[in-house]
């Protein structure tokens, strides 16, 4: 089976994707996600220039080669353009495999190892009784588990509290709007959160916070010990990862689980932090993570260390990712949970998939495939629009992470 086309597609039903779609000679088509939030084009242009060409002609079915092919090839290796744009063609030709095989993706990496696969969504208010009442409105909706993040007193703004209830865009200007930032007012507000959070719902649903890289190990440390009252399902993201060594302080001081993840895109940025079981969650992507394949060993080395996924899934990975991110994750032995952001409907309406979502849970359904497509017509209908996510400052000035 030779690949005969691979065409790069960017559009904006919403917020920008960017999305591969490889056909063959044998009239199997298969597409993946390429999306990186805020340098869309960054790799649009990566795979235009360096991959495209690079693909016409190879065998579709050799996914571990072409994989190898792009990694090695690469010289310049990992980063996050580089491993998107593998992670783009790694789906696609899995796509690809999956539909020639005449079953689901799961199917193909293993069968599935659970009925369904249990999702987060994310609930935010401005004060902590607005946020109270959203995971209320998301618990009615059937979620068992929920992220709560609400408006710090005294800060205009903060992580992951947006107008739109629904749906959260943070890639929200061309040009990044610039926000302020209090370690000190959040670390003394997030507890209280929490509290009225246990008082209304108990500890049947399950919670989770995300930090969002914005404290220093102590303070991460401090703030997952004043948590544990709270029993929180997860404490994400507590402190940037680049030193991984940074979590052994955190977790000297606090049995808070931590996830961390969605930013990296190799298992090296996460070697460390797994093999001496620094986190309780790893939260890459099939997107971000150089795809299937890579997904597929970041998970088995997770596996030794009783570590879990609990992959991201915000709106700015498209559905096309959310589609194989669920075939992954019915079969990953070491499921955790999967992060499930919803798209909106004019975003849908590019990529008509197979999920469904049922109490809580989302099946990626039963397609030949990843079970998603994309309609060419209505993507073409959305030009792209330069978007970049926000920056973060002290409230000194002093630039911080976002
Ligand atoms: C967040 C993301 O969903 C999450 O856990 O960290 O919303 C993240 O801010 C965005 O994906 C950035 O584009
Ligand atoms: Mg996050």
């Amino acid at each position: 089976m030779k690949i005969t086309s691979a065409r790069v597609i960017v559009c904006s039903p919403g917020r920008n994707f960017v999305t591969l779609k490889i056909e063959t000679d044998e009239g199997i088509s298969g597409i993946g996600d390429a999306t990186l939030n805020g340098r869309e084009l960054a790799v649009a242009a990566y795979l235009d220039e360096h991959v495209v060409p690079a693909l016409i002609g190879r065998d579709a079915t050799r996914i571990e080669d072409t994989w190898q092919y792009f990694y090695r090839g690469a010289y310049w290796r990992r980063g996050p353009v580089t491993m998107c744009a593998i992670a783009a063609v790694d789906t696609a030709l899995w796509d690809i495999k999956a539909k020639a095989a005449g079953m689901p993706l799961y199917q193909l990496l293993g069968g599935a190892s659970r009925d369904a696969v249990m999702v987060y969504g994310h609930a935010n208010g401005g004060d902590i009784a607005e946020t109270v009442d959203e995971v209320a409105r998301y618990l009615d909706l059937g979620y068992r588990a929920v992220r709560a993040q609400c408006g710090i007193p005294g800060l205009a703004s903060t992580y992951g509290v947006a107008r739109d209830k629904m749906f959260y865009e943070p890639a929200d200007a061309a040009i990044a709007t610039e926000n302020r930032w209090s370690t000190t007012r959040y670390l003394d507000h997030v507890p209280k959160l929490f509290d009225a959070l246990r008082a209304r719902f108990g500890f049947e649903p399950h919670l989770l916070h995300d930090v969002h890289h914005r404290l220093t190990p102590i303070e991460a440390a401090r703030l997952g010990r004043s948590l544990e009252p709270f029993r929180l399902f997860w404490l994400e993201d507590p402190t940037p990862a680049e030193n991984q060594e940074a979590f052994r302080l955190i977790r000297r001081h606090t049995v808070t689980p931590l996830a961390v993840g969605e930013v990296f895109n190799t298992i090296h940025d996460c070697q460390a932090l797994i093999a001496e079981q620094l986190i309780d969650y790893i939260r890459t992507t099939v997107v971000h993570a150089g795809g299937i394949t890579h997904l597929r060993r970041i998970a088995q080395l997770a596996e030794l260390w009783q570590v879990r996924t609990g992959s991201h899934g915000a709106t700015d990975l498209s559905p096309v990712c959310m589609g194989a991110a669920l075939h992954f994750d019915l079969w990953v032995p070491n499921f955790g949970i999967q992060e499930y952001m919803r798209h909106t409907p004019e975003t849908e309406a590019v990529f008509p998939h197979a999920w469904r979502f049922e109490a809580g849970f989302l099946h990626p359904g039963d397609a030949p495939g990843h079970g998603v497509g994309i309609d060419e017509a209505q993507a073409a209908r959305h030009p792209y629009r330069p978007s970049a996510l926000p920056v973060n400052r002290l409230e000194d000035g002093t630039m911080w992470n976002w």
